[in-house]
């Protein structure tokens, strides 16, 4: 199949189908137009894009957990808990590693080892090895929509288990969930994987049951500048709904300047629509998704909290649809279903008393939305000029080409080579443009920041900087000074 940002014909969709549904055992409990008939069925509550629709009308900002363990009727228990005691008005199901590689062999082994030893062997929920009829009683057992939460190069398997299993979010997008999470794995191969994830949410769509789709926001954490991450979302935006995807969540991660953050959140659904627009596609739902501290925490419960409210206070200002909750036991693993609902009810506290409060529109929070929309405008017409037009084939020149670049990131088809660092304000701001395709004004902007902290700090900005600022939130700081 040759890469397009075209619709997949049906042929290849259903030879493709074949093999995936075959891939383990449970694939064959997939009946499309049964699954179709269930997902029909489930009360307007439990369906995410109906929900999303709702909070955006009103405003309002949802929490949403992280949580996964490796047995049905402790996963259902751990996302009551989160339910009724964390007051989550949106649940996730994080799926194990094993089931993001692949691995299902593996996974079977950890859901017999979690059975004998009595507690969860793996890091997630496996759904494809427990089936279709156990995401349905997942599903069943709680009265908030359900996600599917992973990280997983090649995701069509869970995505058709998932689906059918009555989920009706699926998180992830062919360079989010690979640039951060793999090493080998070639852009081109994960456009083709999602395209047929976005196909098969485009088949629901067309039989009447909307699946919401929400790319990976913070690709590798908290100094990933904004535009950067913002174009990503984009592209996954603009392939998905090339599948025929009609309700969308737009990530983004904190990078921990309020204003910097809260023109992040404003100036990314429009982008998407811009884009949208522009290359011709219908009109969609767009909500956005603020991610709380997506990089290292103190290890002190008390500070872990500080860390979580200023999370909330961004999402609560910049109007974010949904916040992903971090727990006081993010620097120690996986929480507890106890440290799991305090931070939900820490997040919750700060957005019930933000929800009608705004940031006032200040010169700086406009410079900031200014100067986010025209790097991504030029990161994103340069992938469309590279693609002749075609964003998916653009996509994989961008990242050869060092065009979209993303900081720190494990995949051998990323250049690396751009190098962020917080101005003096804790903006994340760029150090080293690489091969981005920046103007002199935007260029000059960057450096002209970062010399100020530079000023500020007797020191002259290096890559010392840098170091500084990633483990600086572990010393209780935004900006990683020199002597603290
Ligand atoms: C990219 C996402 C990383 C975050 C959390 C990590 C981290 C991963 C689980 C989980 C609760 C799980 N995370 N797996 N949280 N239950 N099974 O995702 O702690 O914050």
């Amino acid at each position: 199949m040759e890469l397009s940002v075209k619709q997949m014909d049906p042929e290849e969709f259903g030879r493709q189908r074949q093999e995936v549904l075959t891939a383990w055992p449970t694939g064959k409990e997939v009946d499309f137009d049964e699954a179709v008939a269930y997902q029909k069925e489930l009360p307007a509550a439990k369906v995410m894009a109906a929900k999303l629709a709702q909070g955006k009308a009103k405003g309002v900002t949802y929490a949403q957990p992280r949580a996964g363990v490796a047995l049905i009727s402790e996963h259902i228990e751990l996302l009551r808990y989160l339910q009724d005691e964390g007051g989550a008005d949106l649940l996730p199901t994080t799926i194990d590693s094993y089931t993001r590689q692949n691995r299902y062999k593996e996974a079977q082994g950890g859901i017999e080892e979690s059975r004998s030893i009595g507690r969860s062997m793996l890091n997630g929920f496996p759904a494809v090895n427990h089936g279709v009829m156990a995401c349905r009683r997942v599903v069943e057992s709680v009265g908030v929509p359900v996600q599917v939460r992973h990280g997983t190069p090649d995701a069509r398997l869970l995505a058709e288990v998932t689906l059918a299993g009555g989920f009706t979010d699926f998180e992830g997008g062919s360079i989010s969930y690979n640039i951060p999470y793999a090493k080998d794995v070639p852009v081109e191969n994960t456009i083709k994987y999602w395209q047929y994830v976005d196909r098969l949410v485009g088949l629901y769509e067309e039989n009447g049951v909307r699946i919401n789709r929400e790319p990976f926001g913070p690709l590798t954490g908290t100094l990933v500048p904004p535009s950067i991450s913002h174009a990503v979302g984009v592209i996954e935006a603009v392939l998905a709904v090339a599948q025929g995807v009609k309700s969308l969540s737009l990530g983004y991660g904190q990078c921990g300047n309020l204003i910097q953050d809260v023109a992040a959140l404003h100036t990314l659904p429009l982008l998407a629509q811009e884009y949208l627009k522009k290359l011709g596609y219908p009109e969609v739902m767009i909500t956005t998704v603020f991610h709380q501290w997506m990089g290292g925490f103190p290890q002190d419960e008390a500070k872990a909290y500080g860390v979580i409210s200023w999370g909330a206070v961004a999402a609560a200002l910049g109007k974010a649809t949904k916040v992903i909750v971090k727990t006081p036991h993010e620097a120690l693993g996986i929480p507890t279903k106890e440290a799991n609902a305090a931070g939900l009810r820490t997040t919750k506290q700060v957005l019930n008393m933000l929800r009608d409060q705004t940031l006032p529109q200040t010169e700086e929070l406009t410079l900031e939305e200014k100067m986010i929309l025209r790097e991504t405008r030029l990161i994103l017409d340069k992938v469309l000029e590279l693609g002749e037009g075609d964003m998916a084939v653009g996509s994989v020149r961008a990242f050869q080409a060092g065009v979209i670049d993303v900081p720190f990131a494990p995949s051998r088809f990323n250049v690396g080579k751009i190098l962020p660092a917080r101005d003096t304000t804790g903006a994340v701001r760029i150090l080293d443009f690489g091969c981005l395709p920046f103007d002199r004004e935007i260029r000059d902007f960057h450096q002209e920041r970062i010399a100020r902290r530079g000023r500020d700090e007797g020191r002259d900005p290096s890559f010392q900087m840098v170091i500084d600022d990633i483990y600086a939130i572990g010393k209780g700081m935004l900006v990683g000074r020199p002597r603290g």
